[in-house]
């Protein structure tokens, strides 16, 4: 195959710019047409065609400045046009295929409704364009329609419609605004409609509509109402109004990821818009709302202020995600937020950094812009924002936002202007932390402590080192923001006598730096990373009595929750050494007392009830044999839930969630509840406390955590078969499902997974059906995915050559389980390769599984010669 690899340094700035676009679009669902009149303007002094990019279009004919024009290059990427012109119209008419769009990369079918998807480069397969993100145009867009589609919809404010003799009908929408063309959008269909307003801080009006299948709106309140929330938010905390009369927003079925951001119309996954309480949990309202606020802070952070090219992605998204995180957290509870963040890079994004895909959150290199929608880009990403926020504290932050925006509005622009905004609104020199954007990998820190019985001095050294990884072999020290306290076994307070903490904050900006502190006692302990301050590991050498005195005394709820995972994580290497090790019996003790400390904080205790995930438990692991992590994750699991389960019972009993409602003590409330039941049920004398929750649930987060919890009983088969019954008709709804069934370490579990795969909900050209089922087993079964005789491994696989030819993104998304092998012993590496081999060799390989699977293949041999 050829393969394009494109480099950031590479970049030149167009020889063109369009200033205009007016389409026409007359939707066929086999045979759209496809106008688009372009002005065009050649930048400087210079001789080069034009040249535009295209994908899978039929050209039917093409005109300059309104004449016949026949002196062009067609290729299979695009259209040479060769002119002396400086500035000149351009039509050109081009015929498209929606109806056999399986990839959902421009204009397809979702269900009976039309609609686009075009971040990052899919406009092309639209029109011939120069589709990058710094060619910002005006649009004028008229939608043409059969009746049976009453809705038409673009960007920007609709400005025109009516009627056309053959039967249809048209709209036409105009954007003030100019834009890149991964923000066009066109939606056609027949949609039930949700309508409010929002009066902007200045006064304005603005019509917020809201599009859902017929049938769906009582499920679209919630979104509608978290849309709002958003707009306030947006302008209490960073003074930013929306700017169209209209703001609009459709959930569709068939979507690659979540949703898309695109000026003006939205368009999402309908599993991030419908939300009701018999049917949605409390993640899926938070993420609801969530989703809904990061593509509404996007106008601002994406849309008013682009890319220059794609290489930046993480300007728009590592920003955006920080600021959805901000609001999320001020909408629920700050610790639960940051606890799950923290699980996604630890369970993600530190694997992404030690397997070949490792790339800086400003990535140099790639071959498939689709494959670099990553958590480094985006989670990571959101961590370097925030460690501006924490550098500038919040109103240097603010003050360095009004000057990226002012600075920029209007423009497509570099990580390296974001940074300059950020350095004019503080004193810090920025320059050494802006190695984040650059140096690849996750940085590790440590402490090491010693003391002076006779001088009464704690000295303590901080050291930072990062591992080499794929794609970088030499690491140079980061700036690093490390919240830390000092604390004896009484929870007393101490300071350095260098004076290098400042409000709790040390920067570790060399390999290493040292600092001391008086005190009487022997026992100091330090307690690092507050809030998770750095997107860093820390190598912490604390016993079990300093890890307690974290729990106890520690201030930051972050590092109480922390400690005890590394105490769980701890048990579970000695269950790993050897599984029938006995655990000390004062810890047990300990660990009752210290629940029953919390019993009045039922959030805390909620998320230090949880044991690490498999996949968090791998991070900080080498040469792992699955099964054996497995067995000790599983068996001290079943430890916690024997010893522990008088006091975790007595606290199910008390808790009182109260009728149904979706608010913060009612989530936390029901939360911890769920987490608690998961343990006892392990234990059969619970089981029919599970029965008895799952008969009694009036809401979906009690049912799937009865269901979750019935995992470990006898009764699982016959709970999920009423499930069923009960939620067939509801496509949504039995997603969760069938992600359940996948994620059973059951030994015949890939026959369910193929009987599953023919079940009448299940089609192979829905990404959501295809991740609950496929995507589960793949990244959460760990025991049946990693089993030792291969199967798994090549289950996925054979899964994924079908898939491939249908829907390349998804694909290439599902892989990543597989091109992980890095951490995995040698029998299990050896599988895994096996099967990358397999995919590499497949005539007709996507260049999205192509760029995952050759790169993982070859990080091997990198490693082994
Ligand atoms: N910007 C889109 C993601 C586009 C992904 C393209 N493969 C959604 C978001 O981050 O808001
Ligand atoms: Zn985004």
């Amino acid at each position: 195959m050829s393969v394009h690899v494109k480099k950031r340094a590479d970049y030149q700035p167009p020889a063109f710019l369009i200033s205009t676009v007016n389409l026409t679009v007359n939707l066929h669902p086999t045979a759209t047409r496809v106008v688009s009149v372009l002005t065009i303007n050649r930048q400087g002094d210079h001789n080069k065609p034009l040249v535009l990019d295209g994908d899978k279009l039929t050209l039917k004919s093409l005109l300059l400045n309104k004449n016949d024009f026949s002196d062009f290059t067609l290729s299979d990427e695009g259209l040479t046009i060769n002119t002396d012109e400086d500035t000149f119209e351009l039509e050109i008419h081009t015929e498209i295929d929606p109806k056999n769009n399986k990839a959902l990369e421009g204009l397809y079918l979702s269900g009976g409704a039309y609609c686009t998807q075009c971040e990052a480069e899919g406009f092309r397969r639209i029109t011939y364009f120069m589709d990058r993100p710094d060619i910002l145009a005006v649009y004028t867009v008229t939608v043409v329609g059969d009746t049976d589609l009453p809705m038409l919809l673009s960007n920007g404010n609709p400005v025109d419609k009516g009627q056309i003799d053959d039967g249809k009908h048209f709209v036409t929408w105009h954007d003030p605004h100019p834009k890149p063309s991964y923000l066009f959008a066109l939606v056609a269909g027949d949609f039930d409609l949700l309508s409010d307003t929002y009066t902007t801080m200045s006064g304005k009006e603005v019509a917020l509509e809201l599009y859902v299948d017929k049938g769906k709106k009582a499920q679209g309140h919630f979104a509608l109402a978290s849309l709002k929330r958003a707009m306030k938010w947006d302008e209490d905390v960073f003074g930013l109004e929306y700017d169209l009369d209209i703001y609009m927003i459709v959930a569709v079925d068939f979507f690659n990821m979540g949703a898309m951001e695109n000026k003006g119309l939205n368009v999402f996954n309908s599993k991030f818009v419908l939300a009701e309480q018999a049917s949605a949990t409390d993640d899926d309202f938070f993420n609801v709302e969530s989703v809904i606020a990061h593509e509404y802070f996007h106008n601002w952070t994406g849309n008013r202020v682009t890319c220059r090219d794609w290489f930046q992605l993480s300007l728009k998204e590592g920003l955006t995600v920080f600021r959805d995180q901000q609001f999320s957290a001020d909408m629920t509870s700050p610790l639960s937020n940051r606890i799950k963040h923290v699980r996604v890079m630890r369970e993600h994004q530190f694997a992404e950094d030690a397997s070949a895909m490792s790339h800086p959150i400003r990535p140099d290199e790639v071959i498939e812009m689709n494959n670099f929608y990553t958590v480094t880009v985006y989670d990571k990403g959101a961590e370097v924002i925030r460690m501006f926020h924490t550098l500038l504290g919040p109103e240097g932050f603010r003050r360095g936002m009004d000057e990226y925006i002012k600075r920029h509005d209007g423009q497509a622009v570099t990580c390296d202007d974001f940074v300059a905004a950020m350095q004019s609104a503080t004193e810090i020199d920025l320059s050494h932390f802006a190695l984040w954007y650059s140096q690849s990998g996750t940085p590790e820190i440590s402490l090491s402590h010693q003391f002076n019985a006779q001088t009464g001095k704690h000295n303590f050294t901080l050291s930072q080192t990062t591992p080499a990884t794929a794609d970088q072999a030499t690491k140079q020290p980061l700036y690093i923001p490390v919240a830390i306290e000092i604390i004896d076994e009484d929870g007393n307070q101490y300071v350095d006598e260098q004076g290098l903490i400042n409000n709790g904050l040390i920067i570790l900006d060399t390999p290493s730096l040292s600092f001391s502190v008086s005190a009487t006692t022997e026992k100091l302990t330090p307690v690092l990373l507050g809030n998770f301050s750095a997107p860093v590991k820390v190598d912490n050498p604390l016993e079990t009595d300093g890890l307690l005195t974290i729990f106890t005394h520690g201030k930051d709820p972050f590092n109480r929750w922390d400690a005890m995972q590394t105490l769980y994580s701890r048990c579970i290497s000695a269950l790993y050494d050897d599984v029938t090790a006995p655990i000390e019996a004062s810890l047990w003790t300990d660990l009752e007392s210290a629940i029953k400390s919390e019993q009045g904080n039922l959030e805390l205790l909620g998320e230090c009830l949880v044991i690490p995930t498999f996949e968090t438990l791998c991070q900080t692991r080498k040469d792992i044999d699955v099964a054996r992590l497995v067995a000790a994750r599983n068996q001290f699991c079943l430890l916690f839930a024997q010893q522990l389960s008088k006091v975790l019972n007595h606290i199910f009993l008390h808790i009182d969630t109260g009728d149904y409602a979706y608010n913060q003590s009612a989530v936390i409330a029901r939360r911890c509840k769920n987490v608690i039941l998961a343990h006892l049920a392990r234990l059969p004398e619970f089981e029919h406390v599970v029965v008895s929750q799952f008969d009694n649930a009036d809401n979906m987060t009690d049912s799937l955590g009865a269901l979750k919890a019935a995992q470990y009983t006898r009764v699982f088969e016959t709970l999920m078969a009423r499930f069923e019954t009960q939620w067939c008709h509801d496509a949504l709804v039995l997603d969760k499902w069938f992600a359940l069934h996948a994620t059973q370490p059951k030994d015949d579990i890939l026959a369910t997974i193929t009987m599953l795969s023919e079940h009448p909900q299940f089609s192979l050209g829905n990404p959501n059906r295809v991740r609950s089922l496929v995507g589960s087993f793949a990244f959460y079964n760990s025991e049946k995915f990693h089993a030792l005789d291969g199967s798994g491994y090549k289950f996925v696989t054979d899964y994924l050559l079908k898939l491939d030819g249908i829907n390349p993104q998804v694909a290439a998304r599902i892989v990543t389980p597989l091109t992980q092998w890095q951490g995995f012993n040698a029998d299990h590496q050896q599988l895994m390769k096996a099967q990358l081999a397999r995919l590499l060799n497949h005539k007709g390989l996507s260049k999205d599984l192509f760029e995952k699977v050759s790169k993982s293949l070859a990080y091997d041999e990198q490693h082994n010669h």
